[in-house]
């Protein structure tokens, strides 16, 4: 431990902490921009600079170590003025078109702008006109409006080893993006949006569909449903302004329902029928020696990765759909059938937490109902837009069950919105049907909990199943590395794109830096411990879809349209 003072008050810290750790113990908060308590600190803006005595010039409290004795003063004439001139040179070349801007009122740089007290430029600095990138049918960017901080390059290249993003060019020509000639859709991108919940203005953020969901509602001849999933439900109240990890299931389908949704389900209801088929799937290729580990295959951004960087472990993945695609495929077929609805008019809206769901809704194959099986996917983003739009108090809404029959939804459903949810509810139903009795724990705790990586064994009809449990896709690799090189052995491995699973989706909401997946996969947790039945194999509506239409799990019929190939 050192011992530093920092504007006159004695601090105890480890001695490998930053100035900015150190000042944060001591409850000052010094401004930062390029920093990102989720990523490796750059000092790149010179936004936290601090005056440390002896030093012969300021030092960016984000990236200086401390040491023992220092003396730092956050709050001189020098330090602001300082600051104060890095803002405004940044400002400069910004385009200040605030009350348009994606990020209006929630935008890091709006925000420093207020608090340092800097109301005018005074540097002439000059606009680009960089063309945007619309390609992706997940993000937009905007590269106009980017600040080089780095935090959208530091986070793909460190976080998630995509590596699609980077530095180009020198002086007033840098510019931050895919290579020189390449846009995102063609680059190595795999649409996961980290970059759009790390940027901290308006440069990069999810492609919208919101005015084409408004225009379905509206439309008199579309019957519009709507699917919701897990993670959405604890991080919509961060958007409209409550406490981080307010669960809101009850509200939120009120809500979706006053906006004019026909009907309202839940992604949970497809979650846990994935369960059944994944399950299933898992036990024939133990049973039969089949491509093993069996990989998990609902996160769409993970599926861009393992095509692009380990094409020759695609036979490792389920055949399953993701539940958002599962759910869609069955609207225009199961449920137009039983109520007796023209598929053709029928129009699938998924609300998620995820940018590259937009992207997987629009693969080419996801169109085993004969159209295509989820016409517009809005993030937690959009909803909490759509929201505000129609000037709904939430508060004021009694909560309100989800329609049937894709409103019917066990705990183990829940916990797929955050890492290991998958994997848990996995072993809830597998324990029960292979060893004839329920887990000794329906709270499985080694595969809980934000690590990147995660291992397990348990033991089913006497093989000790070996599991994997990853999220964020950095981790991915190195996981996926190992088997590669024969280092690790594993049955059964779950695989998130974004960090902490779903909770840390790139369409969530986004809080001038702030991360708030601890309180989001803690009401997980405790939505899923509150339901009386917590075990897919449970759910009675997934059971009456077996008996009237299905059959039986890995069926022909489910395997018409809940199951896909993925190829090189
Ligand atoms: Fe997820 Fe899903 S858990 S990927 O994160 O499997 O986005 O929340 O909807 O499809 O259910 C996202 C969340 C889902 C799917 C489910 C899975």
């Amino acid at each position: 431990m050192v011992t530093l003072k920092i504007d006159g008050h004695d601090v105890l810290v480890e001695k490998n902490a930053t100035i900015l750790q150190a000042a944060e113990k001591a409850g000052l908060k010094i401004p930062t921009l390029c920093y990102h308590p989720a990523l490796r600190p750059d000092g790149n803006c010179r936004v936290c600079v601090v005056e440390v005595a002896g030093a012969r010039s300021l030092m960016a409290a984000c990236i200086a170590p401390v040491t023992d004795k220092m003396v730092v003063n956050t709050n001189t004439p020098l330090v602001r003025e300082a600051r104060r001139t890095n803002l405004e040179l940044i400002l400069a070349n910004h385009p200040l078109e605030c009350p348009t801007c994606k990020r209006n009122l929630n935008c890091e740089l709006q925000q420093l702008a207020l608090d340092m007290g800097v109301s005018e430029v005074h540097y002439q600095g000059r606009q680009r006109e960089l063309p945007m990138d619309t390609s992706s049918p997940a993000l937009v960017r905007e590269p106009d409006k980017c600040i080089y901080c780095g935090r959208c390059v530091r986070v793909c290249s460190d976080v998630q080893a995509v590596n699609a993003l980077d530095f180009f060019n020198r002086g007033f020509d840098t510019e931050v993006g895919p290579p020189p000639g390449y846009n995102l859709n063609d680059s190595v991108c795999v649409q996961c949006g980290q970059c759009a919940t790390t940027c901290p203005v308006g440069a990069i953020y999810e492609k919208s569909v919101v005015d084409d969901v408004w225009q379905a509602i509206a439309d008199p001849n579309k019957h519009v449903v709507v699917q919701a999933a897990p993670a959405v439900q604890v991080s919509i109240a961060e958007a409209l302004g409550l406490e981080p990890g307010t669960p809101m299931a009850g509200k939120m389908a009120a809500a979706l329902r006053r906006l004019g949704f026909d009907r309202v389900f839940t992604t949970e209801f497809t979650a846990d029928l994935t369960i059944l088929e994944e399950g299933t799937e898992l036990l024939g290729r133990l049973k039969n020696n089949g491509a093993l580990p069996l990989i998990t295959s609902c996160s769409p951004g993970w599926i861009k990765f393992i095509e692009h960087n380990f094409p020759e472990l695609l036979e490792n993945l389920s055949t399953c759909k993701s539940p958002q695609q599962m759910f869609g495929a069955l609207a225009k077929t199961y449920y137009a059938e039983k109520n007796g609805i023209d598929p053709s008019k029928i129009y699938s809206v998924s609300l998620m937490p995820c940018t590259a769901k937009k992207y997987e809704a629009a693969r080419p194959e996801m169109n085993s109902s004969g159209y295509r099986d989820v016409d517009a996917v809005i993030t937690t983003r959009e909803l909490a837009r759509m929201i505000h739009e129609a000037s709904l108090d939430i508060n004021k809404l009694a909560d309100e069950q989800f329609d049937a029959p894709f409103g019917m939804l066990t705990g183990a459903a829940t916990i797929f919105g955050t890492t290991g949810g998958v994997a848990e509810a996995a072993l809830r139903t597998l324990y029960e049907l292979v060893n004839g009795q329920e887990m000794p724990t329906m709270e499985y705790e080694p595969v809980r909990g934000l690590d990147g990586i995660k291992e397990s064994s348990v033991n089913l009809g006497g093989t000790d199943v070996k599991i994997a449990v990853t999220s964020g896709l950095a981790n991915a690799r190195e996981v996926l590395n190992r088997v590669k090189n024969g280092e690790a052995e594993y049955h059964f491995i779950e695989i998130m794109a974004c960090p902490g699973g779903c909770i840390g989706g790139g369409g969530q909401p986004i809080k001038n830096g702030s991360d708030n997946r601890v309180a989001r996969a803690a009401s997980i947790y405790k939505v899923d411990a509150a339901n009386r039945v917590r075990k897919s194999h449970e759910n009675s509506a997934v059971k009456q879809l077996y008996k009237e239409y299905l059959g039986e799990p890995n069926s022909h019929k489910a395997h018409d349209l809940l199951h896909t190939h993925y190829t090189p």
